[in-house]
């Protein structure tokens, strides 16, 4: 592979490793983008995250050309809700719970339409696609073996929602030693002040979770 490349990011350079450096795009699902499904269940506006669809696309393509690592991530429970603790499935008063069925079938149920990754963003043969029954995609998940058996130590982090899942994973991954490069179009929230808070968090105090870049910053230091 060729040697580091430098991506222009906050809160100062990262040095991209070609080949260890996996894309990792979190829960782009139906159930979070689209209307009928979990997200909309809790009263959010989906519209606000379909943003991140062409960014994310944009980096897989970029990923997929080279032959690099991409994993992909799904919020998902199985069909009888055994790895959702209650606490989870009852917090708040959502019109549907996760596993009642909606337009898009069982929410948050694997297997279900609305689990599905949104179509642009498809996994193709060969990539690894992670189910998660929390919100970061280390617990209760193959991730870090799957990770140490690809030689991966750097993610390239994409897909929703910024301050939730994306957030949760990173610092589950700083904790685990891998740096963690956020792409600023390539993730989205129902709150828009929340992605913004999220993305200084992570890179405050000399990026103390990981680094943050915008998705031209990414592409245009790719060898
Ligand atoms: C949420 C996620 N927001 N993927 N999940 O419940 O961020």
């Amino acid at each position: 592979e060729a040697g580091p490349v430098t991506v222009a990011a906050r809160p100062f350079a990262f040095e991209l490793q070609p080949g260890r450096a996996a894309l990792l795009v979190i829960d782009m699902q139906r159930d979070f983008v689209e209307p009928g499904g979990f997200g909309a269940s809790l009263g959010n506006d989906v519209t606000l995250l379909q943003a991140a669809i062409a960014p994310t696309r944009a980096l897989l393509d970029a990923w997929r050309a080279r032959g690099w690592p991409v994993l992909h991530t799904r919020e998902s429970h199985a069909a009888d809700l055994s790895d959702c603790p209650p606490a989870k499935r009852l917090r708040g008063q959502p019109a549907l719970r996760i596993g009642d069925a909606g337009p898009m079938g069982r929410l948050l149920v694997r297997g279900e339409p609305g689990c599905a990754i949104v179509p642009e963003l498809a996994a193709l043969p060969g990539e690894v696609v992670i189910d998660k029954p929390g919100k970061g995609a280390f617990h209760a998940t193959p991730l870090q073996a799957t990770l140490q058996a690809l030689g991966v130590t750097q993610l390239v982090v994409a897909g929703v929602t910024t301050e939730v899942c994306v957030q949760s994973t990173m610092r589950e991954a700083n904790d685990r030693g891998y740096d963690c490069l956020l792409v600023e179009e390539a993730t989205a929230s129902y709150f828009p002040a929340f992605k913004a808070a999220a993305i200084e968090m992570i890179v405050a105090q000399g990026g103390i979770v990981g680094w943050a870049a915008p998705l031209s910053a990414v592409l245009s230091a790719l060898p």
